[in-house]
């Protein structure tokens, strides 16, 4: 049976072994948003069935004045907003360290396609958080799951608070699909697509600072470059880094005529301010970055190309609004986290 109710056909994913990991191929994305259809999907485990009528969301813990639950029907009767966002998955780009480092990092060898753009209506955290009368001490916010596994993730109360981190009801104007969290998921603005825990069914408020195994174990950066924060063995991930890419397959296929290169670029919570394009070695030219360029997702950028038939290495570097930059290449973690360095990226000319 399958672990997943989408259609994944091989046309639009690139299957990553599990079952649940499929990477979107962006050579199928053309447009700023990409369609629910085609989103990619990273699980830890089966899609469960949550039947939304018994469904309750929890608020509880030391940082809240009372403990609170809210029905589906309650949640979307507060006020919704709706915002344009990317969700990038901590390990995109994971296969790019066997190049650079000769060995693979453990974990589903993605490329570039484990990131996604969308448009996310749902309820302000911080709207819940007061409803349960969050309080001044209050540091740790830990939302946790209905799946197997339980899986959750604690941000810092400052993050929770934003205006842009939301509990999402509704995907690109849909009602969220059980795969991409249904009842109810966090969206965490420009952090780990890890933060953004799907099904979600409590939300733990603290005083304390709170630990899980997905800010322990996983998700966190660990190798010799990397010391331990606080119970975490190395850096826990948090913002995304700047990051590009070219809107092709891998090798990439173009054909002559095409006289275009297209790619996206995304710069965590901030925003891209150049992408620089280089081909077979020659100079960086600079790319035209395509409206609209908000915030926390991710823009496309164009740049025209007279190809010989043939193959040819192309390369992209991003810069933030924060001048980030985009790295040659990026220290090991043994886990594979965050290949946000430059990538030699083949593409074929037909
Ligand atoms: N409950 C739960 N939430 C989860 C996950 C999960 O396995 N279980 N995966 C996380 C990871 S690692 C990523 S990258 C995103 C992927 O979101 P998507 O499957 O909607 O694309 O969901 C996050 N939320
Ligand atoms: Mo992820």
């Amino acid at each position: 049976m399958s672990k997943i109710f989408k259609r994944t056909s091989s046309d639009l994913f690139i299957d990553r072994g599990t079952g649940t990991d499929f990477e979107s191929r962006l050579s199928a994305l053309p447009d700023y948003i990409v369609s629910n259809e085609k989103f990619f999907l990273r699980s830890h485990t089966p899609t469960p069935v949550i039947d939304a009528e018994k469904w309750r969301l929890v608020i509880d813990g030391s940082g809240i004045r009372h403990k609170t639950e809210l029905t589906y029907s309650e949640l979307n009767a507060l006020p919704q907003t709706t915002i344009v966002r990317t969700i990038e998955c901590a390990g995109n780009g994971r296969a790019f360290f066997k190049d650079a480092y000769g060995a693979e990092a453990e974990g589903g060898q993605w490329l570039t396609g484990a990131i996604g753009n969308a448009e996310w209506t749902g309820v302000r955290l911080r709207d819940v958080l007061q409803l349960a009368g969050v309080l001044e001490e209050a540091s740790t916010v830990m939302p946790a799951a209905l799946d197997q596994k339980g899986v959750s993730r604690p941000m810092p109360i400052e993050k929770a608070m934003r205006e842009d981190t939301l509990l999402v009801l509704r995907m690109n104007g849909e009602t969220l699909p059980p795969d991409h969290g249904f009842p109810a998921r966090v969206l965490a603005s420009g952090w780990a697509g890890a933060a953004c825990i799907k099904w979600l069914g409590r939300i733990q408020v603290a005083q304390e600072t709170l630990y899980s195994h997905y800010n322990t174990i996983e998700y966190v950066l660990t190798g010799p470059d990397y010391t331990p924060e606080g119970k975490a063995p190395g850096k826990q991930i948090t913002e995304m880094p700047v990051t590009s890419m070219l809107d092709l397959d891998w090798p990439g296929k173009l054909r002559r005529k095409d006289n275009l290169l297209r790619g996206r670029a995304f710069a965590g919570e901030s925003r891209v301010r150049e992408v620089l394009c280089q081909i077979d070695g020659s100079e960086w030219r600079s790319a035209e970055i395509l409206p609209p360029n908000i915030e926390g997702s991710w823009v496309r950028w164009q740049m025209p190309w007279d190809p010989k038939p043939g193959c040819h290495i192309v390369r992209t570097r991003a810069e933030d609004e924060r001048g980030r930059a985009q790295p040659d290449g990026v220290p090991w973690n043994d886990r594979g986290y965050l290949y946000h360095g430059v990538i030699a990226h083949p593409v074929e000319v037909a």
